[in-house]
């Protein structure tokens, strides 16, 4: 049993996945600048539920032949500790994918967390948020829930169901249940609807359907039988029916290093780049 001691020392490595990466200081470690290609927009990223996001609302915009939605996306390989280069560190202090500088005027624009990105591409192109006010605060209700929501999902159950070096009951147990009651909450929800909110596509649903939706597909940690995924039927269907988009089927496998090695696409930048994978 771990007895804590009196103050917090950072002089050992905890042997979890991420121990090389994880520090207990913000900033750059490194100098390099960020690559930057011809687009307007330029995506940092990896191909995690908050990554695709941000590729799977680019590539809805597309879809809708918005020419100006066109971007690169770099691989920033987080378990490689890109994020902590100088350059990346200027676009995003947070040191976290994804992060997207938009180069339309003279000034950039830097912008970082999913959300913050998904509401300004949202914004800036006029699509995928609710017009009314009703309806956008209802949007809006349910993309802060993923945001604020998702760490408990990954970062506790993925994190001490897959990642942790010991297999430990006291937190799988804490944090399984809450994955399962926002699980529960999003079957209720979805009773009787296609979306999110209201009866249109959203970047709420994008958001929510990056994480639970995939962990859902069984997608995620390898825990679709644990957590008993197929349960949530109402979930369930309105995950299948996105995953049918062809702009997630672009959008979700940009800057992806996991998974299949037939589904990845370390990097994005022209639409001619998904011709090289079977989607
Ligand atoms: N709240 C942030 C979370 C971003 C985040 O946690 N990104 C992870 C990958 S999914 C990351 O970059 N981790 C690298 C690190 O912690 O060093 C968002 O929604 O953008």
């Amino acid at each position: 049993m771990y007895k804590p001691p009196k103050k917090w020392e950072w002089n050992k490595e905890n042997g979890g996945k991420f121990s090389k990466i994880n520090r207990p200081i913000s900033g750059s470690t490194f100098e390099r600048d960020l690559p930057i290609g011809k687009h307007k927009l330029q995506l940092y990223s990896q191909g995690t539920p908050n990554g695709v996001k941000i590729t799977i609302l680019l590539e809805e915009l597309l879809e809708l032949n918005i020419q100006e939605a066109d971007y690169d996306a770099w691989l920033i390989e987080i378990s490689k500790g890109d994020q902590f280069s100088s350059g990346f560190v200027k676009a995003n202090p947070n040191s976290k994918i994804p992060t997207l500088v938009d180069y339309t005027n003279d000034k950039p624009i830097y912008v970082f967390e999913s959300g913050s990105i998904l509401l300004y591409l949202a914004e800036k192109f006029n699509n995928f948020l609710p017009l009314e006010n009703e309806l956008k605060v209802e949007c809006m209700n349910w993309l802060f829930w993923q945001i604020s929501s998702a760490p408990y999902l990954g970062g506790g159950f993925g994190h001490f169901y897959n990642y942790a070096p010991e297999k430990l009951e006291y937190p799988i147990d804490r944090f399984a249940m809450e994955t399962k009651r926002q699980l529960d909450l999003l079957n209720k929800h979805l009773e009787n609807k296609n979306f999110i909110c209201g009866d249109q596509y959203t970047i709420s649903d994008i958001a929510i359907w990056s994480w639970y939706g995939q962990l859902t597909l069984g997608k995620l940690y390898s825990a679709a039988e644990f957590l008993d995924v197929s349960s949530y039927k109402n979930v369930l269907k309105w995950a299948e029916n996105i995953n049918l988009r062809p702009a997630v089927r672009r959008g979700k496998i940009v800057n992806k290093v996991s998974g299949n090695p037939s589904y990845q696409l370390r990097e994005r930048h022209s639409s001619d780049d998904f011709k090289k994978i079977n989607l």
